[in-house]
């Protein structure tokens, strides 16, 4: 019998809802990110497993720092002193824009290692296990640019050149696969999106551009395994044999997953009354960061007691808490952020957003004059007259953007960097707003 450990979709790297720890140098998610991992790396060390078999996406970009490297190593390297392998696949975020650039984790390739496999290019590998061999077809995440030249994309449309990218992977595929000796168990890797998956959070990750693998497509007799790697919510595509399953990430990337178990499989794979190799697997979870929100909807005039009081009955304990206040516009000043947040102190990071119901009063009121259209602020224009054609002024609302177009162009501030300011204000704004209906 064989046993597996299958994770996934580390990524390394994901800061939000993290703050920096000045005893590591690193943001506190990538701590959480981290223990998740070695929770992942002890399990197996403690059974004793034949493999690890991580599918894809080690970090949350292709250009990780040196530390979230070392970190990355540090792990592999307790799995290779225990004579343990592990087998890396290639993920999209681990692919690099120009073809002639190394993937994240082709520096183990390049190290030759023993026992530590990279899963950079679609093909059969031969894991050597303390067990026997076994076999893992790769299916890395393909990557346009490094399969066609520049001249085989011209004039393509995306729908095209995705098919042709699965009819090449396909042919490569079947290639691969009869290359199998039924004498020992094969697995099928695979980082990439499955026809019939949920999708949770890491669309924000996703590039948008992606193919589609149909099941039928992996699921072939030869394999009795397939592991899947991309999508973050662990899932089930398959039961029947071969079972195809997502591994799912380790850790929330955000509140999107608030719900959803994190963890990493365990296959055992063994020969079944026909001789067969076949797998049976578990899902295990992992002691993933805590998302907890909290809805709260100010129904008296002591809104910032009525928080207080929602706030008690959740355990708010070193989990990464969002808190919804939905208030009338009129009590927004009634509400002591400063007390709210010190009742969210046990927690390890909040988020506090209004959902402000009303007509909010104008940030600015100007004149504008409706002969001319040339705007005047109350103190240039007391006679509420337009200088130029001496007609009456009108009141004019402004938006907060307009009003800051309006500052920074009466402060002869150089165009350039009003652009700039602008799309920096932009940019606090449509945050600011996000969660505000
Ligand atoms: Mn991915």
């Amino acid at each position: 019998m064989f046993r597996v450990v299958h994770f996934s979709d580390l990524h390394l790297g994901v800061e939000n809802y993290g703050r920096l720890d000045p005893a590591t140098g690193l943001s506190t998610r990538v701590g959480d990110f981290l223990r998740a991992f070695d929770h992942v790396i002890d399990y197996a060390l403690t059974q004793q497993v034949d493999l690890v078999l991580f599918t894809g996406d080690a970090y949350k970009n292709r250009d990780p720092s040196p530390t979230l490297q070392r970190e990355f190593a540090r792990r592999v390297v307790r799995l290779r002193e225990a004579n343990i392998p592990i087998f890396l696949l290639v993920g999209n975020h681990d692919v690099p824009h120009a073809s002639g650039r190394a993937t994240t984790l082709d520096i183990f390739h390049t190290l030759a290692l023993p026992g530590v496999y990279v899963g950079n290019r679609l093909g059969l590998y031969r894991v050597e296990t303390r067990s026997g061999p076994i076999q893992v077809v790769a299916v890395p995440w393909l990557s346009r640019h490094r399969i066609f030249g520049r001249e085989d994309l011209r004039d393509k449309s995306l729908e095209e050149v995705n098919r042709a990218l699965l009819d090449w992977a396909l042919s490569r595929l079947d290639e691969a696969s009869a290359g199998i000796d039924p004498e020992w168990p094969a697995l099928l890797a695979v980082h990439g999106v499955v026809a019939g998956a949920e999708h949770g959070s890491e669309q924000s990750l996703m590039l948008g551009d992606e193919y589609t693998w149909a099941q039928s497509d992996l699921a072939r007799p030869e394999f009795c395994y397939v592991a899947l790697g991309h999508v973050h919510r662990h899932q089930v595509i398959r039961r029947a044999s071969p079972p195809m399953v997502y591994a799912g990430s380790l850790e929330r990337v955000d509140f999107s997953e608030e719900r959803e178990d994190k963890g990493f499989v365990v296959v055992e794979i063994d020969r079944d009354e026909g001789g067969r190799w076949a797998a049976r697997f578990q899902f295990r979870p992992v002691p993933a960061r805590r998302f907890l929100t909290i809805d709260v909807n100010i129904r008296s005039d002591r809104p910032t007691e009525e928080v207080l009081e929602a706030i008690e009955g959740y355990p708010i304990a070193d989990a990464v808490v969002r808190l919804r206040i939905t208030i009338p516009h009129e009590l927004q000043p009634l509400l002591d952020v400063g007390a709210i947040r010190r009742a969210l102190r046990p927690a390890r990071y909040e988020v506090i957003s209004r959902i402000l119901v009303g007509r909010p009063r104008p940030p600015l009121t100007l004149l504008t004059c409706p002969n001319c259209g040339q705007e005047y602020q109350l103190a240039d224009a007391a006679d509420r007259r337009c200088p130029k054609c001496e007609v009456e002024l009108v009141y004019h609302e402004l938006d907060p953007i307009r009003a800051l177009e309006f500052y920074l162009s009466r402060q002869n501030v150089p165009a350039e960097r009003q652009n700039r300011l602008l799309s920096l204000a932009r940019q606090l704004l449509k945050e600011l707003t996000a969660e505000v209906v």
